[in-house]
């Protein structure tokens, strides 16, 4: 919730809250380490603590490189302790920037997961997970009309059951979105993400305005306790640096017993208001060309005046055979 800000009295209330935050004496929201990551990334010993990582992520002491602005790259930072808390609200500080003005990709992928350090083809993850995706998709692999431009932000609840559409950038599946401009900007850019009672909230500070921007609100999204937080980013063909520079995990659960707790280990992902997820459509076959269409004609016209002279020779024979009878 503090970051690097100009101005003066903001940063002063912003001190203030942090405190608030840290001692925990408001709301009982306070930011737990152990789910945390905070600079510098490398001291003395051990490198990251709380947090395990592979494929090509690169630590430094400002930054956590999932992705260099490299060809077929992937990478992926994942805490080790489930979360133990029914509501929760994240800050994730991350910078994406690249060589590329028109052409950059693919993007990535803030996880609260059943599974953690899998990989796979989800933005570096394993499809048909289970829990909650929020995805910062920078490449618009569909060619045809969206509804939106990209770099765009959305999120899908999964039990398992559904693979992650990367033909329609995961538009069959999701469960909202908005579009996002955070690319190749000087300052740290940040998405909150918060989970309470329910509801699922997203927003973003990509302006260095130091205040959050809606980006969706769903309600009756269901996410069990139990689950880990994970980062995960990939390159293809196109490429950019994806950096993380700080994950901070507010514990916002009030009056809630440990057996509740507990048992919401056991629900399984599940998001009502869901819009029923669609088949994969093919893209339409681009347009006949017109020699195809001549052929197609002629085959129809060679068929019909077949089919008409068998009919007359036919009908000459049976009046033939009438005749003669
Ligand atoms: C998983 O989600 C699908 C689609 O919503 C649903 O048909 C299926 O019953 C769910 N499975 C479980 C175990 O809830
Ligand atoms: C906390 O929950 C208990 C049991 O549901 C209830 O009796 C109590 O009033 C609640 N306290 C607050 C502050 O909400
Ligand atoms: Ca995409």
């Amino acid at each position: 919730m503090t970051h690097t800000n100009t101005n003066w009295i903001l940063a002063f209330f912003g001190t203030l809250l942090a405190l608030e935050l840290v001692t925990g004496s408001e709301n009982n929201e306070y930011m737990k380490r152990e789910h945390s990551l905070v600079r510098p990334f490398q001291g003395v010993g051990v490198i990251l603590p709380h947090w395990d990582f592979l494929g090509n992520t690169m630590v430094t002491s400002n930054y956590i490189r999932l992705t260099p602005d490299l060809q077929s790259k992937s990478g992926a930072l994942w805490n080790y302790s489930p979360i133990m808390g029914r509501n929760w609200e994240v800050h994730v500080g991350f910078k994406v920037h690249g060589k590329g003005n028109e052409l950059f990709g693919d993007g990535f992928a803030i996880w609260y997961t059943k599974d953690r350090m899998q990989t796979g083809p989800v933005f570096g993850s394993k499809d048909h997970f289970s829990g909650l995706a929020i995805i910062l998709d920078t490449y618009s692999n569909h060619n045809g009309p969206h509804n939106h431009q990209h770099p765009y932000l959305s999120a899908m609840v999964n039990n398992g059951t559904w693979s992650y559409d990367h033909d329609r950038d995961g538009t069959h599946t999701q469960l909202a979105g908005c579009e996002v401009r955070f690319r190749n900007v000087d300052y740290d850019t940040f998405i909150s993400i918060r989970y309470e009672n329910d509801v699922l909230s997203v927003s973003t500070d990509l302006e260095n305005r130091n205040e959050w921007k809606n980006c969706f609100v769903v309600n009756n999204v269901e996410l069990p306790t139990g689950y880990y937080f994970g980062m995960s980013a990939t390159t293809g063909d196109l490429s950019d640096n994806h950096d993380i520079h700080s994950f901070k995990f507010f514990d916002i659960d009030t009056n809630i017993s440990h057996d509740e707790i507990l048992q919401r280990s056991n629900i399984i992902p599940n998001a009502k208001t869901f819009e029923a997820p669609r088949e994969h459509k093919d893209d339409p076959k681009p347009g006949m060309s017109n020699a195809k269409i001549f052929f197609i004609l002629l085959f129809v016209v060679l068929v019909t005046a077949g089919v008409a002279i068998f009919a007359i020779s036919y009908f000459k024979d049976r009046n033939a055979r009438k005749r003669f009878y």
